[in-house]
């Protein structure tokens, strides 16, 4: 399999999980800018969605779409519990979870990242983001992962979007079991090698 991502972006989150699960995979970076990939491709070839995640499975089909990679690749991993199994109602909490972060939180950052959003539109992403994430701290202020007892690929997304805030001057300090959820997920080892893989291991 292979990955295309730019670094930080949602695609950390599949590339978390690909590590997680164990999978035998490689990773290529694409240039958001001018939608080349590292290797000189043009990235609309590859997905003509033009973004990342896109994910080249063994057999050359494409999947994208962050939520729906981070669940396949859970689901060839079984073993290692990122996804609860079909039909309970742990699984509908960590896909509860994936579109409010995908919906609510990952879409509310974006337009603090482009420059084409109007300041009253950046705005408004701020109030929603002060709004939502809220959510997110209360439930991770009493336990250590969204779902279960265990790191799920929830968690993954939760930990890349969260990364965005200081980028964009998104405080955080009002949450601070948001500050404590990311440590503990940056502290596991895929996403030190995922975030290392990314060039953006600090040190
Ligand atoms: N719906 C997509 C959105 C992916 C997305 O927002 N990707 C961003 C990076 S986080 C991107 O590549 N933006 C560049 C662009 O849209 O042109 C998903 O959930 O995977």
């Amino acid at each position: 399999m292979k990955l295309y991502y730019s670094p930080g972006a949602c695609s950390l989150s599949p590339h978390i999980v690909l590590r997680e699960a164990g999978f035998d995979f490689s990773i290529e970076r694409v240039n958001l800018r001018d939608r080349q990939t590292e290797s000189g491709q043009d990235f609309a070839e590859i997905n003509p969605k033009g973004y990342v995640p896109a994910l080249v499975l063994d057999n050359g089909e494409l999947l994208t779409e962050g939520p729906a990679i981070v669940q396949y690749l859970a689901d060839q991993a079984p073993e290692k519990g990122l996804l609860p199994p079909v039909g309970t109602l742990e699984r509908a909490r960590v896909q509860e979870w994936l579109t409010f972060i995908g919906t609510e939180l990952h879409k509310s950052f974006s337009p603090l990242f482009n420059p084409a959003a109007t300041p009253e539109m950046q705005e408004a992403a701020r109030a929603m983001l002060a709004r939502r994430l809220p959510v997110a701290a209360a439930a991770v202020a009493s336990r250590p992962y969204l779902v279960g007892e265990g790191f799920t690929v929830a968690d993954a997304y939760l930990f890349v979007v969260l990364g965005w805030a200081p980028m964009v001057k998104v405080d955080l300090a009002a949450w601070p079991s948001l500050a404590e959820f990311s440590a503990r997920i940056a502290a596991r080892p895929s996403v030190q090698a995922a975030l290392e893989a990314e060039g953006l291991k600090k040190g």
